[in-house]
């Protein structure tokens, strides 16, 4: 019998050669300006293809769309104070292109922000797979990444408790890859298909619209509890995971089962992970909530100014791998994206490391934009049969169809991969490439076969031959049916107070669930987690105590704890220094000059904003335009009149939150310091010296106490205060 697939590949291949590179050594392709020697080796091809699309107003006159220069602003009318003209193009272009201006949000990871950066390798991982962005520690591949919320619409707060989306694009040499994942290494379900449900279930409530942006009500808990596979990823969500610090500080997880495929085909599973640079962070429940209201862009605003002052956010790039023999080696299903691999029985092997170190010009057309999918790989980098990947890999093609109203969204700059596209796919709404010529279509003889086909040899993508069949099934796989031993794992995983908060932040979502009936459905699960933990959220919400029916079996995984990770930096931690007229300088100096050596961001607050007489400090903000949520720790300088000044002038116009502050910080575990008579606003606040609370009497030594700051800084929080279990 005549195989077609054959006749194609022959005359492909018969025909001449074009401009089509096929051969290893032609990294820098035809048609791609921004491919050079230099783009490569120092990471900004992509910065140099979005320059060519980018346009500055400065300096030019206004002109309409269609060109034309326009002489005066305002709009034109019959008479001074007649009706506006309908001749009025001008302002009919204006006000019409205004009122498209919004593109339908993401239908989950709505709100997010994004920047750009590089991958580098640290080696060369031919031996594991042939994604040639893994082979070459001397080019740094472009990338864009955007973090996100899940559950809540665009205009909602950052600070809220919910999975932290973490998408990065690389913008390889032979495609695009976007790797779509999480800051947690689970997700809630089994199967894509019941991904509309547990969304409808989390989103703000169809009748009422709210609550926007919380977990915290009924139909989200009566699915979960009517779902236990759920259960694990609702202990990471409602852990200090939950509320991240900063998308600086937070893990990433491509969260599925992949492959990796060498040049000879051998090929292995592997899990993704980011590792972030600055060390794990997180809030407290309370301080998330009033951050929500005080600066509701805190995560925002945070990746943008490090990025300005050059703190470049940095993670490293790592991968768990299983040998296919190990396939079933584990005690759960490596295809249940409701399990992750504990670090202690698989390590996580660090390949490369991405630094994003620059802003994007402008937030819509780059980070409202982009399109990530699952389905955009290279190769080298293959699927697995996960139920939720294969849904995955349907659903992000057709939402961006919804959300840019084209199939062309990759012609839009920051979505096209800074290799050239050849195919046959033509037309649709705002298409942007003009293609030459008569033919639009494969096989062809009259241009020349082209665009050709790639053997895999020569960097073309071949599918990983997987052995498939059996008959249709509806349903999960007995392997799927294990939905609380992970559960336990993690929850014994904890430290003592990352257990406490878990518990409060249950003892809060579901005593704000109104339905008795799911509060005790939920107690019911946790009992098959912990019998203790369960308890102790059952006597606070009002449900009857359950009865212990199944043993703790103390497995743990430290590597899952946040107090756990080490960290190795303070730089870019926020100190608020309070400072006034009459400060005392010469110690400050000293402290204030270790501090910057190190890095910390040092934020100086006053009664008023502006120079503190006498001195070269400066306050930036008044105890009105910032607050202690907002920062990482408290130092207070010494002075007589100027602690005197916060005391008791200041506060009968702004109502003591110098106090506050310290007393906001204490409860919230930040480190504190007091220089000289600084200790007065903490006698005043009721704190007492110790367990993170520093004071430099008169005859301290600068020095030491500066280190011990920084050194507490570093560790971040002291959770282990009296007043700490009621936050
Ligand atoms: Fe997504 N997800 N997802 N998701 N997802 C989207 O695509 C979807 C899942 C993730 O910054 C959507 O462009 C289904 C897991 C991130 O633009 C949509 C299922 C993980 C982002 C979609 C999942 C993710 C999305 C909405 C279950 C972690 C934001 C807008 C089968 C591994 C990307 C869009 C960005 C976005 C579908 C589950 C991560 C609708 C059907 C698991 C980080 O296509």
């Amino acid at each position: 019998m005549f195989d077609t697939q054959i006749l194609i590949l022959t005359i492909a291949f018969i025909l001449p050669q074009s401009t089509i590179c096929v051969t290893d050594n032609c990294r820098y392709n035809e048609n791609s300006p921004w491919m050079s020697e230099t783009t490569w080796q120092n990471g900004t091809a992509k910065d140099e293809e979005m320059k060519y699309f980018t346009r500055s107003d400065s300096k030019s006159f206004i002109t309409t769309n269609w060109g034309l220069k326009i002489n005066d602003s305002d709009s034109l009318k019959a008479g001074e104070r007649g009706p506006t003209l309908l001749e009025d193009l001008e302002l009919r272009e204006k006000i019409t292109h205004f009122d498209h201006e919004r593109i339908p949000e993401r239908v989950v990871h709505a709100r997010g922000s994004g920047a750009h950066g590089y991958f580098q390798s640290y080696g060369d991982w031919s031996n594991l797979t042939r994604a040639k962005f893994l082979s070459d520690p001397s080019i740094k591949t472009p990338v864009f990444v955007r973090f996100s919320t899940v559950a809540g619409p665009r205009g909602s707060s950052d600070t809220v408790r919910d999975v932290r989306g973490f998408a990065t694009k690389f913008y390889t040499e032979e495609g695009n890859f976007d790797l779509v994942g999480n800051n947690i290494p689970i997700f809630f379900i089994q199967d894509a298909i019941k991904f509309p449900d547990l969304i409808h279930a989390v989103k703000a409530e169809p009748d009422r619209s709210f609550p926007s942006a919380a977990s915290a009500h009924d139909t989200f808990y009566d699915f979960v509890s009517l779902s236990p596979e759920t259960i694990h990823m609702v202990l990471w969500v409602l852990s200090d995971h939950g509320i991240p610090r900063s998308y600086r500080m937070m893990q990433g997880f491509g969260v599925h089962t992949f492959r990796f495929i060498a040049e000879n085909n051998d090929w292995v599973f592997v899990k993704f992970h980011w590792k972030p640079k600055y060390g794990l962070g997180s809030l407290a429940w309370d301080e998330a909530q009033k951050i929500s209201g005080k600066d509701p862009d805190f995560h925002r605003r945070d990746l943008w100014e490090a990025i300005e002052n050059g703190d470049y956010p940095e993670w490293e790039f790592g991968v768990q791998i299983i040998k296919p023999n190990m396939e079933f080696k584990f005690d759960f299903d490596l295809l249940d994206p409701t399990k992750f691999i504990p670090e202690e029985l698989v390590p996580v092997i660090p390949l490369g490391k991405m630094v994003l170190n620059r802003n994007p010009d402008n937030f819509f057309a780059e980070t409202e934009q982009s399109v990530f999918h699952i389905g955009h790989v290279v190769p080298g980098i293959g699927f697995t049969n996960d139920p939720l990947l294969q849904g995955r890999l349907f659903s992000y093609l057709d939402t961006q169809i919804n959300r840019h109203h084209s199939a062309n969204f990759q012609n839009i700059p920051i979505n096209r991969p800074v290799v050239p596209i050849h195919n046959n796919q033509r037309d649709g709404f705002m298409q942007t490439v003009v293609n030459k010529g008569r033919v639009a279509y494969y096989p062809n003889s009259l241009q020349d076969g082209s665009p050709r086909l790639t053997p895999p040899s020569h960097g073309g993508y071949k599918t990983y031959g997987e052995q498939t069949g059996g008959r249709a099934f509806r349903g999960k796989s007995p392997s799927f049916f294990n939905f609380y031993s992970q559960a336990q794992l993690f929850y014994n995983s904890l430290t003592q107070i990352e257990k406490q908060h878990l518990i409060n932040a249950l003892r809060f979502e579901l005593g704000l669930v109104e339905t008795m009936s799911i509060r005790t459905r939920m107690i019911y699960h946790f009992n098959y987690v912990d019998h203790d933990f369960a308890s102790q959220i059952a006597r606070i919400i009002d449900v009857p105590v359950p009865t212990a029916i199944y043993a703790n079996l103390n497995n743990s995984s430290p590597a899952v704890s946040i107090e756990q990770y080490s960290r190795n930096t303070i730089r870019t931690r926020r100190v608020l220094i309070y400072i006034a007229d009459g400060i005392e300088v010469s110690t400050l100096n000293i402290v204030v000059r270790i501090l910057k050596s190190m890095g910390a961001y040092l934020i100086f607050v006053a009664p008023q904003q502006g120079r503190i007489r006498e001195t070269n400090y400066i306050a930036s903000q008044t105890f009105a335009t910032t607050d202690s949520v907002l920062n990482d720790a408290i130092l207070v300088a010494g002075g007589q009149s100027a602690i005197k000044y916060l005391l008791y002038d200041y506060p009968q116009y702004q109502s003591g939150q110098p106090i506050q502050f310290l007393r906001e910080a204490y409860r919230h575990g930040k480190p504190i310091a007091c220089i000289g008579e600084g200790i007065e606003l903490l006698d005043r606040a009721g704190i007492i010296a110790g367990n993170g609370v520093y004071v430099l009497k008169k005859d301290g030594d600068a020095k030491t106490f500066a280190q011990d700051f920084a050194e507490a800084l570093l560790r971040g929080r002291f959770w282990y205060r009296d007043v700490l279990d009621k936050i």
